[in-house]
């Protein structure tokens, strides 16, 4: 919370600061944000309204008006990144964070921006999805030569089109964006009233190889990258989406990472309303729960928030809700283990045998090195949570503010609505024959030949017995 405190104050300093420089001939100011706090919106000092967007656990960069025209300063520097409480990544980013600043303008705007090279290489900017004149589009080599460490470039353009886009280096892209160059980019419609939502989430996808005790990412890992983040942040550091019951709310997420990401939410349908390419006409949209974001991709998606609860809101790859992990993990599932722990240990201190029962880890108490998150965690009101990386919740509320997005705790559900132990009779389970003795149970069933015979016919077609 001091985080956000000194960032407000900051950005209003900066404010009048800017207001009093307008006229200078100087670069604009370039706010820095040092904290990983979900900033509240950014509402426009000037300029043609807009409906702002939310950037989770991120911020909107605020520019100067000069003659008519929107200036931004960027400045790409070596950042700290906290990628949840328990662990801090050295990246590269933008003005103080990775990902760097949301940059919100209106359709129509005239925009200069001012990238400045803090790095110990050469970078460029590239308008990931923005049209506009091809010596802009910021590629190294073909339309621009690399900024030098020490150098400022200034791009400057119309925003054509409303919609949803990004940001990154078109310079030693494999190094620059497995340091965490990036950011989020969203033109508003000039009627303020088009496509209008009532909350208006974005983030970036994106993944870091960073060895387990270590600080800094391996840039030349191509697929096997350990932490999965929305914003440079992992769960349990992701802030949740809060909403309103029936709000219209909208989540864009564009994808930076090296993979696929099927994105999906829990407890609502939603349909794809616009991508980095556009809006979707309303007769070409369908109903999911799940949507896939392909690397280099952008996606809009639009519900009603009409079910209030604690969502779980994710990447489906399993591996993609995980924190730093070792692999090549042989499945032990049913195995004895007994006194194999006991006898490596003379061997290998903090040696342990995983997932005899299942792979559950969130019990667990391993042994991690320094600067380490726990492969799967997040305390939930009914205990571990076992998740990391690219997960977090949409929490749906009734009679909450318009402009409140602070965490309103745990959902309470209401009376019947929730999963619970059956302590009543219990018919016999069915057992395959041969299958090893269940867990003891209170009662134990006896033989029931009838299920048996069910279980038969189930593994008729198998032939590996
Ligand atoms: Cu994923």
């Amino acid at each position: 919370m001091t985080n956000r405190r000194s960032f407000l104050t900051g950005a209003a300093l900066i404010g009048a600061g800017m207001a009093t420089r307008a006229g200078a001939a100087s670069l604009p100011e370039a706010p820095q944000q040092s904290g990983a706090a979900t900033a509240p919106p950014l509402l426009p000092p000037n300029g043609r309204p807009y409906n702002p967007v939310v950037t989770l656990n991120g911020w909107s960069l605020p520019w100067r008006m000069k003659d008519g025209v929107k200036e931004f300063h960027l400045v790409a520097e070596p950042v700290e990144r906290e990628l949840a409480p328990g662990m801090t990544a050295r990246l590269w980013g933008y003005n103080g964070q990775s990902p760097g600043p949301t940059i919100e303008v209106v359709e129509g705007d005239r925009v200069r921006i001012f990238v400045t090279n803090k790095l110990p290489e050469h970078t460029s900017m590239h308008w990931h999805g923005q049209i506009l004149p091809c010596g802009m589009d910021g590629v190294t080599g073909l339309t621009q030569p690399g900024i030098q460490p020490g150098k400022t470039f200034v791009y400057e353009f119309v925003a054509k089109h409303a919609g949803t886009f990004m940001y990154h280096p078109h310079a030693d892209e494999m190094t620059q964006m497995a340091m965490g160059m990036m950011g989020f980019w969203v033109t508003h419609p000039k009627d303020p009233a088009q496509h209008a939502v009532d909350r208006d989430f974005v983030f970036l996808l994106n993944a870091y190889d960073i060895e387990p005790g270590s600080y800094k990412p391996k840039t030349n890992t191509m697929l096997d990258f350990n932490l999965w983040t929305f914003n440079s942040r992992a769960f349990p550091g992701i802030d949740p989406m809060v909403a309103r019951k029936g709000d219209r709310v909208r989540i864009r997420a564009g994808n930076l990472t090296m993979t696929n990401h099927p994105i999906h939410l829990h407890g609502h349908t939603f349909e794809v309303t616009g991508t980095d390419g556009g809006w979707v006409r309303p007769s070409a949209r369908w109903p999911e729960v799940t949507t896939d974001i392909a690397v280099g991709q952008m996606r809009a998606i639009e519900f009603i928030a009409d079910n209030p609860g604690d969502w779980a809101f994710h990447c489906h790859k399993s591996h993609h809700t995980m924190n730093a992990m070792g692999h090549n993990v042989p499945n032990l599932i049913g195995v004895d283990h007994s006194g194999v722990a006991e006898k490596i240990n003379r061997l290998v201190p903090d040696y342990m045998v995983m997932g005899d029962k299942g792979g559950s880890m969130g019990g667990m108490q391993m042994p991690l090195p320094e600067n380490t998150l726990p492969m799967m965690t997040g305390e939930g009101p009914f205990g571990g949570i076992e998740m990391g990386g690219m997960f977090t919740t949409v929490k749906v509320r009734e009679g909450l503010a318009r402009n409140d997005y602070k965490d309103p705790g745990w959902y309470k559900h209401p009376p019947g609505t929730l999963a619970r132990e059956w302590t009543g009779e219990l018919p016999a389970a069915p057992r395959a024959p041969g299958a090893p003795a269940a867990a003891p149970s209170p009662s134990p069933a006896p033989d029931n030949p009838h299920h048996n015979h069910v279980m038969e016919v189930k593994r008729g077609g198998s032939h590996q017995h």
